[in-house]
């Protein structure tokens, strides 16, 4: 490196400011810091593609990938923290100022885009040769307001004001064909640093332009506002990110989004893999893997297909062998809603073509099943075609080489029952690969405190790219060690109260435990029955105020889609159960309610390190994983929650003693179904009425909408659905027994903090790392290629 830093910075902020960079403001600071990171690893990046391209390399589709900030993470992997520090000092601002400027790139919703942020981080820190690719979306996924306690959703403008870390390749453009019209795809690349390594990945990401020009003799006819609307229908498409999680919408746009990101990424693999083989597109699968995140990339498939048969003139047979031999296909749900089915009429209008093949497809699957004996009822079932609807996940299954789901139950339940007809006649296909999330985003750069003593104990920083290195520390030490943990816990949260303080005028107790859970409002997940549970305390705390309860601080963060009616009325239910808790001067602070608004990445670097408790409370069997459930146990929180998901594996990971499981399990609720009666447990659990009642009888204040009175009633009474879907009142017993457990438990201090440190210790297989090495020998079949032997 010929110039340091300190020098790339300070020209890049007086490029951006137009001023001496002492006379910046924070954000050019943060512009010009940026830039002199990308700068700093630009030849770096470029050796890493140049060698990847000679490489067997995998290519990670996903419409989401919430990445979060950027700066901080590319400094902290490239070991430059404390020299941007200095920089940042001499110009008279300090750093942690400069980071806040920064947008986060929400590009995702939640849990699935967030892991393919985390997956790109693993791959590029182990050099593996992959790529992500996915939308560059103009707006991403809405900002939430709190306006009496209500949901309200502006527009993410996230990149209006200019992103560094993104670099347009005008020359690497693809046109992409609809029937309606053409369009430019430019790729924007994002360099992705790993950890100790010099290998720079590459994330691209695609933006619809119009092909032409504007169009001056139209502008300058009648035909002018054609013109625009044209123009606009184009940009239209990577406009915005769809804000559903885990529910389909059949959107036409949404559709056009897909195609979009798939044609123009298949343009990509395609031409590269001709020009490092001589043309010769029969090897593409040796040389090529593509992930498909969930069903929304599934399109690539019959578009692989078009371009073998159309372009290259390739036979049916010789076209399958190849794509059946690239594609791999992750599951990340069971729910019905999710599962997404397209009109044949809109895949007719969009795209003629494509709709043929995947005619095709269903007519050879149809006789494929035929000659296999399977029953027509089957076939009908599982065919890609049923009347004038297409199945994603269906296709997905037939053309993909591997299934898998992300996490021992899931991949279980998705075997039989959700994707069991595929599972009976292909068995080989299916596997499991439980997630992980990044140790360098989620420990090392959040939770700088409890990083340094890990690095003390363990005497290195080699945990933060092997953090099985852990394990071995587990029962080996002190006292002394544990009163750093305690004391490190106490710290971090004496900074979530200065943050939350300066961001919502919000006052917390740091000697309070920190109870959080932080998702999207799903009423699967059950934010419902937390929040249940405080009013519950709360009514226990008003009638007996001698009860000897610790302090609790019991935050949320949440976004719910802007149409789910229901889950906009659980947050409106959570702020007023706040405003009640809160301003009760009998309460006096004892129990706290915090709704962390616009929750985010960012949010959850400040308050996952001062977590005690991690609320992980889905009905059995609903959520595929959870991913907070990792990084909160990395942070030492100990898990309350059901036996779903990923939970299964942590309680496997650290033992009955280090965390709090409760409910009625996945196999046991059909049965307890059967008989359920939520009214029974209004009746009769303790509390249950008295909380329930409140929605309806004034404590608790809807603005008059109706909501409160709404969601009782799908408690007790259903409607479209039956009463209680999610079996709140079934389990709420368990969970207050757990949670009251886990209060009591909190007050042994020394105790608790051995049980944090073996959550701690044993987090190495919630590593991303471990989770991508997995996909890597088992399913990739790749290499690490680092550039540097
Ligand atoms: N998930 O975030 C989403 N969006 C969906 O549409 C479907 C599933 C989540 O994916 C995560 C990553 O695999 C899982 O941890 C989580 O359980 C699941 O809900």
């Amino acid at each position: 490196m010929s110039y340091s830093l300190a020098d790339a910075a300070t020209s890049q902020v007086r490029s951006f400011s137009g001023r001496p960079a002492d006379r910046s403001t924070l954000m050019e600071m943060w512009q010009g810091l940026s830039a002199a990171v990308v700068d700093r690893v630009a030849s770096d990046w470029d050796r890493t593609n140049r060698l990847y391209a000679t490489k067997r390399r995998e290519h990670y589709f996903s419409a989401e990938f919430l990445m979060g900030r950027a700066l901080l993470n590319n400094l902290s992997n490239l070991g430059l923290t404390n020299e941007a520090e200095k920089i940042v000092n001499s110009f008279g601002q300090t750093l942690s100022d400069v980071l806040e400027q920064e947008p986060d790139a929400a590009l995702g919703n939640g849990g699935l885009g967030r892991l393919a942020a985390c997956f790109l981080d693993s791959c590029a820190t182990l050099d593996y040769p992959v790529n992500g690719y996915g939308i560059l979306y103009r707006y991403g996924l809405f900002k939430q307001l709190f306006e009496d306690g209500f949901q309200r959703e502006q527009p993410d403008a996230w990149m209006e004001e200019g992103y560094p870390f993104i670099v347009r390749r005008e020359e690497e453009q693809r046109i992409i064909h609809y029937a309606d019209m053409d369009v430019r795809a430019i790729p924007y690349d994002m360099p992705i640093t790993g950890y100790g390594t010099r290998n720079v990945g590459t994330l691209r990401l695609w933006r619809a332009e119009p092909v032409e020009e504007f169009d001056y003799d139209a502008f300058n006819s009648q035909r002018f506002t054609d013109a625009i609307v044209e123009r606009e229908a184009v940009a239209d498409i990577s406009r915005v990110l769809y804000p559903n999680d885990s529910t389909f919408e059949g959107k036409i746009l949404r559709v056009r989004q897909q195609y979009f990101f798939c044609a123009a990424s298949l343009h990509d693999i395609v031409a590269n893999h001709i020009a490092q083989h001589e043309g010769d597109l029969t090897t593409l699968a040796d040389f090529n893997a593509i992930q498909l995140n969930d069903t929304h990339p599934v399109l690539a498939i019959p578009e692989l297909m078009r371009i073998l048969l159309d372009e290259y003139g390739w036979t049916w047979e010789a076209a399958w062998d190849v794509v059946s031999h690239t594609f791999a296909y992750t599951n990340h749900t069971v729910l019905a809603e999710a599962l997404e089915k397209w009109e044949t009429s809109i895949f007719d209008r969009l795209f003629p073509r494509i709709m043929e093949i995947v005619r095709e497809i269903d007519r050879r699957f149809r006789i494929d099943m035929t000659e296999r004996a399977i029953d027509e009822g089957t076939i009908n079932y599982m065919a890609p075609v049923q009347g004038n609807m297409v199945h994603m996940a269906w296709i997905a299954c037939y053309a993909s080489y591997s299934i898998n789901g992300v996490a021992a139950l899931h991949t279980e339940i998705i075997k039989r029952e959700t994707l069991r007809q595929w599972h009976d006649i292909w068995p080989e296909r299916f596997n499991n690969k439980t997630n992980g999330v990044t140790p360098r985003r989620w420990l090392r750069q959040c939770n700088p405190r409890l990083s340094a003593l890990l690095d003390e104990v363990t005497g290195s920083d080699q945990w933060v790219t092997d953090l099985d290195v852990l394990a071995q520390f587990t029962d080996s030490v002190d006292e002394s060690v544990l009163q750093r943990l305690i004391d490190i816990k106490h710290d971090n949260k004496v900074d979530f109260a200065q943050w939350i303080k300066n961001r919502q005028g919000i006052e917390v107790n740091p000697d309070a435990i920190f109870d959080v859970q932080i998702k999207r409002l799903h009423e699967y997940k059950r934010q419902l029955m937390n929040a249940f549970y405080i009013l519950d305390l709360y009514y226990r705390l008003k009638e007996d105020p001698s009860l000897d309860l610790p302090p609790r601080v019991f935050i949320f963060g949440a976004k719910a889609a802007p149409g789910y009616v229901r889950a906009k009325a659980i947050i409106k239910l959570i702020n007023s159960i706040g405003d009640l808790v809160n301003n009760d001067p009998d309460i006096d602070g004892r129990i706290t309610v915090v709704f962390v608004e616009n929750y985010n990445v960012s949010p959850a670097e400040h308050i996952i390190p001062a977590a005690d408790v991690s609320e992980q409370i889905s009905t059995a069997g609903k959520e595929a994983s959870g991913t907070s459930n990792m990084k909160f146990m990395m942070n030492g929180a100990l898990t309350l929650g059901t036996l779903d998901g990923a939970n299964v594996e942590i309680l496997d990971a650290v033992g009955q003693d280090n965390a709090y499981i409760f409910g009625a399990t996945e196999d046991e609720l059909p049965e307890l179904r059967r008989t359920y009666d939520p009214r029974w447990h209004y009746e009769n659990v303790p509390g249950l009425k008295r909380v329930l009642d409140a929605m309806t009888d004034g404590t608790l204040d809807d603005g008059g909408t109706g909501d409160f009175h709404d969601l009782r009633l799908s408690l007790l009474e259903g409607s479209y659905d039956p009463a209680d879907v999610y079996y709140v009142l079934g389990d709420f017993d368990a969970y207050r027994t757990a949670r009251d457990q886990m209060a009591r438990d909190y007050c042994d201090r020394q105790a608790w903090a051995r049980k944090t440190w073996v959550n701690i210790t044993k987090s190495g297989r919630f590593s991303s790392d471990r989770t991508i090495r997995d996909y890597a020998r088992e399913v990739w079949k790749l290499e690490a290629a680092p550039i540097d032997q």
